[in-house]
């Protein structure tokens, strides 16, 4: 847990969220401002700055993550269709929260990759 991370503070019930999915070592929220019919942020309850930490230092955790994401897109209808998982890291990843986190999306046809 770390005080000043906003994704410590959901894990810790500190702030609320909309919980769609849980592990032992995983929470799954619905983003905030979601960019598509289903937006899942799906994080490990401990805190690793971004993919590239957490694959380093804990890569079963990494799996796990991954793992939270099938079921939520599983749970959340979008299997048949298809959907897109995305970790954003960094500054040119786009990254604005620095607690690793697996956006899960779908429900719409999602378009190219990346702008
Ligand atoms: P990223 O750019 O990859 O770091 O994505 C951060 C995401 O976090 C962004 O899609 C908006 C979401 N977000 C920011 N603040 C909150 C919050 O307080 N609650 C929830 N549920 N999502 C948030």
């Amino acid at each position: 847990m770390t005080s000043d991370c906003l994704f410590c503070r959901i894990v810790a019930g500190e702030i609320p969220a909309t919980v769609v999915h849980e592990t032992d070592a995983t929470l799954a929220f619905r983003d905030i401002a979601p960019k598509a019919p289903v937006h899942v942020l799906v994080v490990p309850k401990a805190h690793y700055a971004d993919v590239a930490e957490l694959a380093k230092a804990d890569p079963a955790l990494a799996g796990q993550v991954l793992a939270a994401g099938a079921a939520v897109a599983d749970a959340e209808g979008l299997t048949q269709d298809g959907f897109r998982v995305i970790f954003n890291a960094g500054e040119h990843g786009g990254q604005e929260v620095f607690h690793v986190h697996a956006h899960v999306l779908g429900g719409r046809p999602l378009g190219p990759m990346v702008s």
